[in-house]
């Protein structure tokens, strides 16, 4: 029932209690969480402990912070500009004549226009974020749940995958990234179109990114302009699921 899947996290070693000295964790726990030697040791906990998560707390709630919580800075990572020529002339035209495609497995195809998201109904959230690089941010982050989106287009019983497809590319190679349907109906998984209270900058994402709380970093797609619902990643680009794990063997995983 359960997909066998790598969870290298910060909270997972934590967790498993195979860390003992906690300047050690504070030290260095993202280098550490990327070292073949921990991988392999924590291995059948790892398994464990997601195969536990989903079954007694599938839909527990990543942590909410208050407004005095939130970072003076928010740093951007990745990319922080965009290329493409169609995505330009919508940033310079305020995204008036965008639209996100919701298409794939769903009975009713879409075309929404970053008005109709903005007027569905919406979710706010202060939430912590955190890059295994290193670094973590809380920020306020708002929009419709994907579930909803999801809902008006019909998805299927069959979609086991929520694929997002974004604006900006690494060389030749877009940047994607998919999360199964716990995470696309869960109640955190927005897709964000305000930051901290004011439209997406191009930096962050703009006009709309994914926001997924029980996710580490890279799974937070930027620039999307289209989410497609499939049964299968398989064939889609290196086949892994992201651009990160494509490319630079990031767990598909990622959950906290
Ligand atoms: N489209 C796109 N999404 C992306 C990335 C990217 O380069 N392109 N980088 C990811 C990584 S590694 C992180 S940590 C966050 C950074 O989000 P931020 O720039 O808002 O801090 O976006 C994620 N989503
Ligand atoms: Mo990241």
């Amino acid at each position: 029932m359960f997909e066998k899947r790598r969870l290298i996290t910060r909270r997972g070693l934590i967790r498993t209690g195979a860390l003992g000295a906690g300047g050690l964790l504070l030290a260095g726990c993202d280098r550490l969480s990327s070292s073949a030697g921990f991988r392999g040791l924590l291995e059948g906990a790892e398994d464990l402990h997601m195969g536990s998560q989903r079954l007694f707390g599938g839909n527990a709630l990543a942590r909410e912070f208050s407004e005095s919580d939130m970072s003076p800075l928010f740093r951007a990572n990745g990319n922080q500009e965009v290329a493409d020529s169609a995505y330009r002339g919508h940033l310079t035209s305020q995204f008036a004549n965008w639209a996100l495609v919701v298409d794939g497995l769903v009975a009713r195809p879409l075309a929404l226009p970053l008005a109709a998201l903005q007027a569905m109904e919406q979710r706010e959230q202060i939430t912590r974020h955190d890059c295994v690089e290193g670094w973590s941010a809380i920020g306020k982050w708002q929009g419709p749940q994907l579930s909803r989106v999801l809902a008006l287009a019909g998805v299927s019983e069959r979609a086991r995958y929520i694929v997002f497809h974004c604006a900006d590319r690494f060389g030749s190679t877009p940047y994607y990234e998919s999360i199964d349907m716990a995470d696309a109906l869960h109640p955190q998984t927005i897709l964000a179109w305000k930051m901290n209270g004011q439209p997406l900058p191009e930096a962050h994402g703009a006009p709309l990114r994914l926001r997924v709380e029980r996710q580490l970093g890279y799974k937070h797609a930027k620039y999307v302009m289209r989410v497609e619902a499939r049964e299968s990643i398989d064939g889609l680009y290196g086949g892994k699921g992201g651009y990160w794990e494509d490319h630079s063997d990031y767990a598909w995983y990622a959950g906290i």
